[in-house]
């Protein structure tokens, strides 16, 4: 039986590839931090077989006493404070975690491994916000990296690190450059899940209007389910590599408010929508597309939801739950 450990179990990520994990039949390991971690219950029913171990991205011994217990064949480091607009405000925490963390978790591979590259492969959770301001489109592998927000640069570093461990040692070290891809577990910081949080209630009359920022920002959405996928995949490979994972489209945010609010039958959203200062960036990433050529060839990979479904799900599973949550 393989065995994994995942860092940033209580995810939306964490969530969808420890289900993949365990349906192929690993043992799945998850570092959860904190004394009291208000998610531990959403793990525990979402996928109450993986075990979980207590450890912290800033922490290597805690790091290295999970490997320990773990014994993984295979370490998904997905762990990260992800959320771009907070990073400008904690952006020497954001550094530590986002970014020191990684080097963190490659360190305590290498030491746990006794440098032996055979014994763990490894995956670190990059990210499209590395490309931040435009250089070329789609963006691709070889695209220069230009970050726009310390989450970014945070994420640069780790990045590097992650190919300077596989280059310096040897190791099976894999770096996914996701973009971004939402799921009903999405957290309701994210975009996307503000959006179909508030139409469903707008539909239901719990809420009036909502307050967002720039809605002419693009973004090349697809779905977290598909992308774990990714993830595994890369790891299965003989050799270690970097992927971007896309689907190779974007939408505005207009087209995402265009889309959610159709779904429950709202064609006219302007009068249910403004803008306010606080939702604005210092710096915005303006237009996001990725090319998935190398994971569609290398891979076999290819996303399969679409972003009207996407879009649709997220939605349906807001008016269920806010209809349960009002009582209705
Ligand atoms: P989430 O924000 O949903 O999850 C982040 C996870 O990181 C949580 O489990 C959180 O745990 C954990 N975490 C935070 N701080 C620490 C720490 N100090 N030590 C250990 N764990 C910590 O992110 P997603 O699931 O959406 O994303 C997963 C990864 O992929 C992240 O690294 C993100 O930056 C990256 N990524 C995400 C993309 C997306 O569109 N979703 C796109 C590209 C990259 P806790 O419950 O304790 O807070
Ligand atoms: P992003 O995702 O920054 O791309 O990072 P987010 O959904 O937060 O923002 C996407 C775009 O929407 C614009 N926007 C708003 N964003 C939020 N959150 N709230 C608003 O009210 C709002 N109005 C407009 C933003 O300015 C931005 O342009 C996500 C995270 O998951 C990262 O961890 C990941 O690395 C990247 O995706 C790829």
């Amino acid at each position: 039986m393989p065995r994994a450990l995942i860092t940033g179990i209580t995810g939306q990520d964490g969530l969808y590839l420890s289900e993949l994990l365990l349906s192929k039949g690993y043992e799945v390991f998850g570092l959860i931090r904190g004394q009291n971690n208000p998610k531990l219950e959403l793990v525990r029913t979402t996928v109450p077989d993986v075990k979980l171990l207590t450890g912290d991205l800033t922490d290597l011994s805690s790091l290295l006493r999970a490997l320990e217990v773990a014994k993984p064949d295979e370490v998904y480091n997905l762990g990260a404070i992800s959320f771009v607009a907070y990073s400008w405000e904690n952006a020497s925490l954001t550094t530590d975690v986002t970014g020191k963390g990684v080097l963190n978790m490659l360190e305590a591979v290498r030491l746990y491994s006794h440098d032996d590259p055979t014994k763990v492969r490894f995956y670190q959770a990059s990210s499209s916000e590395m490309f931040g301001k435009v250089q070329e489109v789609p963006q691709r592998e070889s695209t220069l990296l230009w970050p726009r927000s310390p989450y970014g640069v945070a994420k640069v570093f780790g990045h590097y690190m992650t190919i300077n461990y596989r280059e310096s040692y040897g190791m099976h070290a894999s770096s996914g450059i996701l973009f971004n891809h939402e799921s009903p577990r999405r957290g309701p910081e994210f975009v996307t899940r503000k959006v179909t949080q508030a139409v469903a209630r707008i539909k239901l009359g719990l809420q009036d209007s909502i307050v967002m920022g720039n809605l002419d920002a693009k973004r090349d959405w697809g779905f977290a389910g598909d992308y774990v996928e990714a993830m595994w995949l890369m790891l299965q490979q003989d050799e270690a590599d970097d992927y971007v994972v896309a689907t190779g489209e974007t939408h505005s945010i207009r087209e995402l408010l265009d889309v959610a609010f159709s779904h429950v039958g709202i064609d006219d959203w302007e009068g249910y929508v403004t803008q306010d200062a606080r939702f604005m960036r210092p710096a915005e990433v303006e237009l996001l597309i990725g090319d998935p050529t190398k994971a569609r060839e290398k891979l076999g990979w290819a996303p399969k939801v679409d972003f009207p479904e996407l879009v649709r799900m997220m939605v349906a599973n807001d008016l269920e739950e806010q209809r349960a949550q009002a009582g209705r």
